[in-house]
């Protein structure tokens, strides 16, 4: 597990250089943008049942028989199965928010998990789907245009946290597709 900072100094070690240039820089930035990042991971986090819940209500919305007999969340214990890994999902794209670094959620979320998904019988088109509307959802939120959960904050330019995060959730449907 690695974060931005980590994952300079191993690049630079195995290179056998300096911390420098233009690592520097874009640490430089990352904590000039620290109380942005901390927001942003703040709103997907406090907001995260009513995120998971729409994205599952949505695909079954979108495809009724999810729910008939043999349907990817039919019983009680598959909803949940299905509830509970949106929630996985979205806490480890958290994790790789806050610390501007993808590895702990490519190592211990994704890794592994198109072949259970396919061993299980989960459908992932229907996972991925889910997954976009969280994007959707995550996205609203780092920008601050979710329609009914504006929160008070000081105005300010999260334009390339949105694409950061919008980027580990396009991880996510790469990884099961
Ligand atoms: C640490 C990270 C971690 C991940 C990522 C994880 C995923 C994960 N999801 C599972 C099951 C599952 N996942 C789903 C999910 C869905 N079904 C659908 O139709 C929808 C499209 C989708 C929800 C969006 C379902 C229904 C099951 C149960 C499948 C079954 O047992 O038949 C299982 C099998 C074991 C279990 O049921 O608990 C694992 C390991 N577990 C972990 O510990």
């Amino acid at each position: 597990m690695l974060d931005a900072f980590s994952k300079a100094v191993v690049a630079a070690d195995a290179s056998g250089s300096f911390v420098g240039g233009e690592d520097l820089g874009s640490l430089k930035a990352f904590v000039a943008d620290g109380n942005k990042r901390l927001d942003a991971v703040n709103f997907i986090a406090s907001n995260a049942s009513c995120i998971v819940t729409d994205a599952v209500a949505g695909i079954i919305c979108e495809n009724t028989g999810l729910t008939e007999p043999g349907g990817g969340v039919y019983t009680n214990r598959k909803m949940a199965a299905c509830l509970r890994d949106g929630e996985i999902i979205l806490r480890y794209i958290c994790y790789a928010l806050l610390t501007g670094d993808a590895s702990v959620l490519n190592d211990r979320c994704l890794n592994g998990l198109k072949e259970t998904y396919a061993a299980l019988g989960v459908p992932t088109g229907n996972a991925s789907r889910a997954v976009a509307i969280m994007k959707a959802a995550a996205v609203a939120f780092v920008t601050n245009t979710a329609s009914q959960r504006k929160e008070s904050v000081t105005a300010g330019d999260c334009s390339s946290l949105a694409s950061e995060v919008a980027g580990y959730f396009d991880a996510v449907s790469a990884a099961i597709s």
